[in-house]
This record gives structure tokens, C-alpha cells and sequence, in this order.
């Protein structure tokens, strides 16, 4: 052992070659270690002799063997070294899972811009707002039942996370002067759960005060935007429909695009419930009793109104049966889009 130990060390040419040989003299059950064991059995004259020999010689093993294992460490970065470096100009690997735009996201986006290339400007309000500004203002009476704790979250007396965008009405009115146009997308909160509602929505809320205002420009705003959301064409309908702070009000209804498409028709399928149209929206003529609350002149000016919810005109557009999948961020759901 003692001759060939540090020949064996450097034949060894990697660093696990190299560990299992200094296990074979080393280990438990190692070569030096099994004469380690022995030395009780040597005469006790000779022992000390033969102890300082072994114990010598374990020091050279260990001492061979670091030195080995720090050669092939220098080896190998010197190789590392000399190798070629990475190509740069290599093309990259493409992606399979580049991210997108929620489809919540692009539905936002598109509806924005039809009302931007109409002349709305864009407005922002309060998700936490004071109830006054909610409910009050917009004309719901003290026991409406949308101010019930059924269906709203209040957070602090007075204080509820608004359950639609016409609160942004609201600070337009308090804030500004006629004339005045603007959309106000953002989120809403009410008390709801099921295939078509969920707790937290979008809408986006549309509003346009002046001199001269009549239900013939709501009619005419919504039908081109019909048009410019469907395709030219596309037909609209009012029917007469009730919000506390509009009179009249009305629900539009686009004619359905889905039976239209499948076989020319528009005499039903399962998305419009066989009745050849779809509801995408409330809207009306303010209520002159909504101005004077905010401080409009309401002999002066009229002006209209109209809320829609996005993930509704989402899931008709992307054809989807269940409002919860936009929420549930399901990756094999959102990559379809
Ligand atoms: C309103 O919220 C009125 N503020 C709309 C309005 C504005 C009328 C201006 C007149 C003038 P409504 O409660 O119907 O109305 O809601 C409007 C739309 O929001 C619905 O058609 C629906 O598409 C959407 N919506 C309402 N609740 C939910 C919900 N829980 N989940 C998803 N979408 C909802």
C-alpha cells in the first residue's frame, strides 16, 4: 500500500474515480483502516513501532489525496477556460408560455376605444364609496333593497364598495360643468354568485349632460356603438326598463350575433335563450331630480346615461358559459384567448 497508493491516486482521473480509491484505503472497511484494527492483537513491544508507521502513513494518504483532488479541480477549469465560449448569435428557444392580456383586459381596452373614437373622455372613481354617492344622490330610496345587506358589501358605516359604476356619475356632476361626456370603467361588488354573476365585475358606465340632450342621441350613441362593436348591421332594440336614477330608462338588446352566424336566422340558440336577442346594457334620460342632488341646473341641461357589464360582453364574445372561468385564472382556460 504504502508504494502504490499515490500511483493509484493520480491514475484516478476524476474527482469520483479519485474518492472511491481514497475510500477503498480510508473507508470504514478500507485498507488502512483494517490494519488500524489489528494493531490491539500486535505484541505490545512492537505496537507503539508499528502504530507510528500506520498512523504515518494515513497521514500521507490523506495528504496525497487532497493534493490529487485539488489537481483535477485546476484541471477542469482550465479546460473550462479553454472551451469555447456560448454562442450569442444563436437564435433564442421560443416560448410556449408567453403571457397575454386577460380577456377582461382586451374587452376594456376595445370597448374604451369605440367610446374614445366617439369623443368620451375617460373617468376613474372610488371603489370604496360613501353610500350617499352609491344610492342616495342616484335617487334609491332609504329601503330600496340593492342597499340590502343582501346585496351590497358595506365596509364602515355609510362607507360600501360601490355595486356599479354610476357612482362616477356622481363626482362628474360634483366636479364639472356641462357639457360633459364621459365613460368610467371599473369594478363593482355586489352580493351575488352563480353563471352569470359574480361577486366582484366590471362595468363601464357612460354619461353625457348638455343644452338640448334627447333620448334620440342615447339612441343614436348606442346603436353606432352597437355597429362598431359587432359589425355594421347589427341591430338594436330598447325596451322601457327601470333604474331609480334615470326617466325613462330602458334595457338595449343587440340582435343576436350567434344564431345570425350558425344558419342566417336570428330565430334562436342556447346564448340568446331562443328569443333572437341579447341584453347588453341599462341606460335612460337623467333624472332631473339626480341633477339638482348634484348640483346641475336641471331646467337648463338634459343629458343620458347607460351602464354595461364587461365580463357580460366578454362572455359573448369569447362564447363563454360560465363567468367564474375569467376569474378562476385557469392557464389552459386563458390560453385559448
Ligand atoms: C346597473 O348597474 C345600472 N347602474 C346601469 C345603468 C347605468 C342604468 C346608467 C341606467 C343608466 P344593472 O344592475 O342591470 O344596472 O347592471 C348592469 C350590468 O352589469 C348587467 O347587465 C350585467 O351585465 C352586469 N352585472 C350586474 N351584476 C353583475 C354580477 N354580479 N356579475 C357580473 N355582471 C354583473
Amino acid at each position: 500500500l504504502s508504494k502504490d497508493f499515490s500511483r493509484r491516486f493520480e491514475a484516478a482521473a476524476t474527482e469520483q474515480v479519485l474518492r472511491e480509491e481514497n475510500a477503498k484505503i480510508l473507508g470504514k472497511k478500507g485498507e488502512l483502516t483494517q490494519v488500524l484494527k489489528q494493531l490491539g492483537s500486535v505484541p505490545g513491544d512492537q505496537r507503539k513501532a508499528i502504530g507510528e508507521r500506520v498512523n504515518a502513513l494515513r497521514k500521507e494518504v490523506e495528504e496525497a489525496f487532497s493534493a490529487r483532488l485539488a489537481a483535477l479541480a485546476r484541471a477542469k477549469r482550465e479546460a473550462d477556460l479553454k472551451a469555447p465560449p456560448f454562442d450569442l448569435t444563436l437564435p433564442a428557444r421560443e416560448s410556449s408560455l408567453l403571457g397575454h392580456r386577460h380577456p377582461i383586459t382586451r374587452m376594456r381596452e376595445e370597448l374604451i376605444t369605440i367610446f374614445r373614437s366617439m369623443g368620451f373622455a375617460v373617468h376613474d372613481g372610488p371603489d370604496v364609496e360613501l353610500e350617499a354617492n352609491n344610492f342616495t344622490r342616484l335617487g334609491f330610496p332609504p329601503d330600496h333593497p340593492a342597499t340590502d345587506m343582501q346585496d351590497s358589501f358595506w365596509t364602515t358605516s355609510g362607507h360600501v364598495l360601490r355595486t356599479h359604476t354610476s357612482n362616477v356619475q356622481v363626482h362628474g356632476m360634483m366636479k364639472q360643468k356641462p357639457p360633459m361626456a364621459f365613460i368610467a370603467p371599473g369594478a363593482c361588488y355586489r352580493r351575488d354568485d352563480d353563471v352569470t354573476h359574480s361577486p366582484m365585475f366590471h362595468q363601464i358606465e357612460g354619461f353625457l349632460v348638455d343644452e338640448k340632450v334627447t333620448l334620440t342621441h342615447l339612441r343614436g350613441v348606442l346603436s353606432e356603438f352597437a355597429v362598431r362593436l359587432y359589425g355594421s348591421g347589427t341591430k338594436v332594440r330598447f325596451r322601457a326598463s327601470y333604474f331609480p336614477f334615470v326617466e325613462p330608462g330602458a334595457e338595449v338588446d343587440v340582435a343576436c350575433v350567434f344564431c345570425k352566424r350558425a344558419d342566417g336566422t336570428r330565430a334562436g340558440c342556447n346564448i340568446c335563450k331562443h328569443t333572437g336577442w341579447i341584453e347588453i346594457l341599462g341606460c335612460g334620460m337623467i333624472d332631473p331630480r339626480v341633477f339638482e342632488a348634484c348640483g346641475i341646473d336641471s331646467e337648463r341641461y338634459t343629458g343620458f346615461a347607460f351602464g354595461m357589464g364587461i365580463e357580460r360582453v366578454a362572455m359573448l364574445r369569447y362564447d363563454i358559459p360560465d363567468i367564474r372561468l375569467l376569474f378562476e385564472n385557469d392557464p389552459r382556460f386563458l390560453a385559448q384567448f
